[in-house]
């Protein structure tokens, strides 16, 4: 490994990782669940990396965060109520804040770190814990859905990776959580990683949501600083009528600058729906 460079090196995706020229370690601690750890680096700007996978750079963060939320969202004909599980950086609650519809953001997020952290050294993104719709909570996600029924019509789990705190948030325990916790209608949105790398856990992920809702897809989005550059996220919908596919609201491309939108419209919407062959044999096969 190169003096002065980070490397994202993890047993998910072995024999192979990305590397950040570091300028400056800005923070490093250990909280009570993981290692916290914020990088100002020579390309993507600054960079929030726990237990050494990176979560979200300066430079890119914006395509997943418009995706995680606008998919389900759009997908959703009256958004009014939105949980967030994870998400502690507040990149995606800044999106979710955006949709007109939306009058009430909870979030639950693990780590208190995470968020001090992201006030602090991520402005552009921690500005989305303090807009006035959120009412945020410091608590496990699985162990907050129990305590909560027909209550959102939206749940986006924007969690890390399956290993360490998030680790249940994969389970189909969970699925049938959010299940409950949701509104008729309601509409569920998880983070469920590379197709390149991880194609047994994608389909895995894919089964939990299948086997308890009536739809459930895999949608896909580029993010050059997460594992082959590609995610991808689990959606499952309560109405059977739900298709993913095919947005049920579009923003105008005014509407969208207005938004400050710069990935998300309903063309690349139906896009990430629409997977190469070997992605969706294995995903219709199983
Ligand atoms: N917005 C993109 C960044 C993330 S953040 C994932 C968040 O999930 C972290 O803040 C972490 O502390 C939180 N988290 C982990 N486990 C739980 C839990 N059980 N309950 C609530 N919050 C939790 C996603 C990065 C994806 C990386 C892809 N390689």
């Amino acid at each position: 490994i190169k003096p002065g460079w980070f490397s994202e090196i993890n047993d998910l995706w072995p024999g192979v990782s990305l590397s950040l020229e570091v300028i400056k370690i800005l923070h490093r601690e250990r909280s009570q669940y993981q290692d916290v750890m914020v990088l100002d680096t020579r390309s993507h700007g600054r960079t929030l990396i726990l237990d050494g996978i990176i979560q979200c750079t300066e430079r890119d963060e914006f395509s997943y965060q418009e995706m995680i939320a606008f998919l389900p969202l759009c997908s959703h004909p009256n958004p009014k109520t939105v949980l967030i599980v994870g998400g502690g950086d507040g990149g995606v609650a800044r999106e979710v804040a955006k949709h007109p519809l939306v009058e009430r953001i909870v979030q639950v997020e693990i780590d208190p770190k995470v968020l001090e952290v992201s006030r602090k050294y991520l402005p552009s993104m921690g500005v989305g814990l303090d807009n006035p719709k959120v009412t945020l909570n410091v608590a496990d996600g699985f162990q907050f859905l129990k305590q909560h029924t027909g209550e959102f019509d939206v749940i986006i789990t924007d969690s890390s990776d399956p290993i360490g705190p998030a680790e249940c948030l994969f389970h189909e325990s969970y699925f049938s959580l959010m299940k409950s916790a949701l509104k008729p209608n309601g509409i569920v949105c998880s983070q469920a990683g590379t197709a390149w790398l991880n194609l047994d856990h994608v389909t895995q992920t894919l089964q939990h949501c299948k086997s308890l809702f009536p739809v459930a897809s895999y949608g896909v989005v580029s993010v050059p600083t997460y594992p082959t550059g590609q995610i991808g996220f689990v959606l499952g919908g309560l109405n059977p009528e739900t298709n993913f596919k095919e947005p049920k609201k579009i923003f105008s491309h005014s509407e969208l600058d207005e938004m400050n939108m710069r990935y998300y419209d309903d063309q690349v919407h139906r896009a990430a729906f629409i997977l190469p062959r070997f992605i969706a044999k294995t995903l219709n096969e199983a």
